[in-house]
């Protein structure tokens, strides 16, 4: 439902220098699906927007106008068939680009961008909402898909990107980019992954790029006989990738680890700055396999999420010694949604903040995209592993919560999370003190309507959005 409302009653007090917008996408099927049981993340994106000034907050969400999204409006129906399966489609859309944006908002160069992996991201007007169309970098851009997960280097405000599926439907080639601080195409490498995975997130260090590969692998002719597009393969092996970040994909090394891992999102990546060292450190939240209800469905996967192994890790490599692998440990409870400051990307950092499911809590209740709710947000110290948890109670599911920098460097900044009740199917914007997440909201705002469960979010502070490329009107 497309709607906005201005100045949200709010409960407590925004800080002042809280200034800026969070932008949010969420799926949200546009006509009835005509594919029966078809996944969450299939329905058309849609851009939310929480415009914060203080203790004023505005909100607004609407549907990116993708070519699909413009196609079955014309048609007043559904046209496009299941998840990433272009053969279940309506013959008449044969051909047309079939993303539906509903990933990540994404803040780079001035502009906004929604991104779905399988397909290129859509330019929106960070003030109208309204859909500019698909963003090529100036035609520029070769690949055909655009990752949801992308990494910017604080330092240089460089964006650092790739696709997969990359030369189309099912291949194994994967597109790494580079934008400049300005949003200019500097960088775009072609390479092949060891099979056609799922690559939802990966990391850059100060020097190095790292693709972590997953067995959750697709095959063209069972997506061709309208079968499912992912299939988990738990006695197929993980590979990580990792090449110099501004190094040619010719000098990419392959590292060979355990047989069925799954992850989705990646906190961070490092290089051990200790003079002469030669490890780089990726964190990660693993699983021992896919997560997703109706990937597992089509692999044959029995495990439910409650009972598979999983943690926030740190995986080590030693880049003098990459043949024997990387090493583990464990360093936070299961979780997925890791975050941290936009200032501590790329480089050694102490915090990071997600979301879990803990069943001390409650027990599961459907809300995100992988099943169980997250009741729990989490603020763990990388370094020692110590977290601290806010549990938010038996009837309550968190969204993934976005960071907000505070001027003064010493304050950790605000934490800000979507927050929805199920009895009263309400929703609450909730703002945490990151450095003291168990003190609970400093303030919450309600909204008139209960939210559909979001995918990622992105903060944009007051000052990038008066420096926006594109200007309303
Ligand atoms: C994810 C979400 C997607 C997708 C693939 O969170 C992976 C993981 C919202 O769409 O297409
Ligand atoms: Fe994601």
């Amino acid at each position: 439902m497309e709607w906005c409302d201005y100045n949200l009653e709010v409960e407590g007090t925004i800080p002042d220098e809280i200034n800026g917008a969070f932008f949010r996408a969420v799926p949200d099927p546009g006509f009835p699906p005509f594919i029966e049981k078809d996944t969450y993340i299939s329905g058309d994106g849609m851009i939310g927007r929480f415009l914060i000034r203080g203790n004023r907050v505005d909100f607004a969400i609407r549907y990116i106008e993708t070519d699909r999204y413009l196609a079955e409006k014309q048609a007043n129906r559904a046209l496009f068939g299941a998840y990433r399966n272009p053969y279940t489609d309506d013959p008449e859309v044969l051909g047309v680009e079939r993303t539906v944006a509903n990933t990540t908002p994404i803040w780079h160069g001035g502009r906004l961008f929604l991104t779905k992996e399988d397909g290129p991201a859509y330019e929106v007007d960070p003030l109208t909402l309204e859909t500019i169309g698909k963003w090529d970098y100036h035609g520029q851009l070769r690949s055909r898909t655009m990752t949801a997960h992308v990494r910017i280097d604080p330092g240089s405000g460089e964006m650092f990107f790739f696709g997969y599926e990359a030369g189309g439907l099912a291949t194994r080639d994967v597109a790494y980019c580079i934008a400049d601080r300005d949003g200019n195409l500097v960088s775009e490498q072609w390479f092949e992954a060891p099979y056609c995975a799922m690559l939802h997130d990966f990391v850059v260090t100060e020097n190095y790029a790292l693709f972590p590969v997953f067995p959750t692998i697709a095959d063209l002719d069972r997506i061709k006989a309208g079968g499912p597009h992912w299939v988990h393969h738990n006695d197929q092996p993980t590979w990580i990738g990792i090449m110099p970040r501004y190094g040619k994909v010719e000098e990419m090394r392959w590292v060979k680890g355990p047989n069925g891992l799954s992850a989705y999102h990646m906190m961070n990546g490092f290089d051990e700055r200790a003079s002469g060292s030669s490890l780089v450190h990726l964190d990660l939240n693993v699983m021992e396999s896919n997560i997703f209800p109706f990937i597992r469905e089509a692999s044959g996967v029995d495990a439910s999420p409650a009972e598979m192994r999983a943690s926030l890790c740190r995986w080590t490599l030693d880049m003098n010694d990459l043949d024997k692998g990387w090493t583990e440990r464990v360093i936070g409870p299961p979780g997925d949604m890791s975050r941290t400051a936009a200032k501590d990307q790329c480089r050694p950092y102490e915090i990071g903040y997600y979301a879990c499911y803990d069943p001390a809590v409650g027990p599961p209740v459907t809300h995100s995209v992988v099943g169980a709710g997250f009741n729990t947000l989490i603020r763990v110290h990388v370094g020692s592993g110590e977290s601290e948890a806010l549990a938010l109670g038996p009837d309550r599911s968190i969204n993934e919560p976005i960071h907000i920098p505070a001027r003064d460097p010493a304050h950790e900044g605000w934490l800000a999370a979507v927050v929805d009740t199920h009895s009263t199917m309400s929703s609450e914007l909730w703002f945490v003190e990151a450095g003291n997440i168990k003190g609970g909201a400093i303030a919450r705002v309600k909204l008139p309507f209960r939210l559909r469960p979001q995918i990622h979010g992105w903060w944009v502070p007051q000052e990038e959005l008066d420096r926006a490329a594109v200007k309303a009107g």
